[in-house]
């Protein structure tokens, strides 16, 4: 007898490009996040590798970040039984339905993202049509899975909405045939911003590597990024407008320890920015501290994490092989 399930567990679907190691932006704004809903969801987490060549790549290198991409996701907690942890090319039909959506996706639609406007000044000698069409390789991602919920970085909200366009699209043309997906966004850790700009996003392309905490960074160095990190001639630790730098800090403060902005005013009231910034570099180190030290043991075993790659992407295939399916019979293929 066909079981019926009438509480299925709702679906998410998030993605990390092995294009550096990951920094606490990436961490706060969205990893975090991932570990925080396995329990609730079903869960299904991406190394983006398709995605990472849109910008040129060396191949040792790329190929040694996945490798260390995955062992931080394992790493950090997430239980590749529960959820499925994987490599995005170990699964071809992201790649596939991602040209099928491209058919369904207008050029002018693409032209008014701004990753796209702002990495194609950044790579001028290298604007690619993959960097044009990556929001579509994205929504594949998505839609495959049929995910409900994207948690990400307030920087990727405009390719979902873009992702949910195309979703809408092809239910309106074919019937119902994939979820449309929300955004699931941490309001303080949205956006985590440069130590060395705050007006700028914590990037891993910033080429000043005291921009930005790798989560691989020793203690030392965390705290010697902080001490540095640029913030105002004004005195007072308080999180308010045109204290952007501080504000930063307050939010990096509270992420890695639980407390409040009040509590935090309150704690640093009298102290000074140098004492506040060696406590924020010291909370974040004691925060990635596990993590590290877990790493730490994975990466030295090639064959945990092979075999871990192995079974997410077994997952990942099952999971997808009825969707791509509908996909073809509805635009019209011959489905054998
Ligand atoms: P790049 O800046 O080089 O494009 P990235 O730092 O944005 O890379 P991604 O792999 O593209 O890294 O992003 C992984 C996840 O981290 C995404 O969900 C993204 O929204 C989130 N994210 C990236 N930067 C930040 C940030 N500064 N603050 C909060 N979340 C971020
Ligand atoms: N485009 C994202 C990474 C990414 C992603 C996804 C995030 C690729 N596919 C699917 C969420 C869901 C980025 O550059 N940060």
């Amino acid at each position: 007898m066909k079981q019926i399930n009438n509480n299925p567990k709702k679906k998410i679907f998030s993605g990390i490009q092995p294009t550096n190691t990951p920094h606490i932006g990436n961490y706060l704004g969205a990893m975090k996040n991932w570990l925080k809903l396995q329990d609730e969801y079903e869960c299904t987490y991406s190394i983006v590798d398709l995605h990472s060549i849109t910008v040129r790549q060396d191949p040792a290198k790329l190929r040694k970040q996945i490798m260390e991409s995955f062992a931080l996701l394992i790493a950090m907690g997430l239980d590749p039984e529960k959820s499925t942890v994987f490599v995005q090319g170990h699964n071809p039909r992201h790649a596939e339905l991602s040209w099928i959506l491209s058919c369904y996706t207008q050029f002018g639609e693409l032209s008014r993202m701004t990753q796209f406007k702002d990495k194609s000044k950044k790579n001028s000698d290298n604007i690619n049509a993959g960097l044009f069409t990556y929001p579509v390789l994205m929504a594949a991602d998505i839609l495959l899975y049929q995910a409900d919920l994207v948690p990400v970085g307030i920087d990727q909200k405009q390719h979902l909405e873009l992702a949910r366009n195309i979703a809408v699209r092809f239910n309106n043309a074919y019937g119902e045939t994939f979820t449309v997906p929300e955004p699931y966004i941490s309001k303080s850790t949205a956006k985590i911003m440069s130590l060395q700009d705050p007006f700028a996003k914590m990037s891993k392309s910033d080429e000043n590597p005291n921009s930005s905490v790798s989560v691989l960074d020793d203690r030392d160095t965390i705290i010697r990024k902080f001490k540095r990190a640029v913030t105002d001639s004004d005195k007072e630790i308080c999180y308010k407008e045109g204290k952007d730098g501080i504000n930063n800090l307050i939010s990096i403060y509270s992420a890695a320890t639980d407390k409040s902005i009040e509590q935090i005013e309150k704690e640093f009231d009298g102290k000074g920015y140098g004492d506040f910034k060696i406590a924020v570099g010291e909370a974040v180190s004691d925060m990635l501290k596990p993590m590290q030290e877990r790493f730490k043991e994975i990466i030295k075993d090639k064959k945990y994490i092979n075999d871990l790659m192995i079974l997410g992407a077994e997952k990942a295939q099952r999971a997808t092989f009825k969707t791509l399916k509908k996909v073809h019979k509805r635009v019209g293929f011959v489905v054998l």
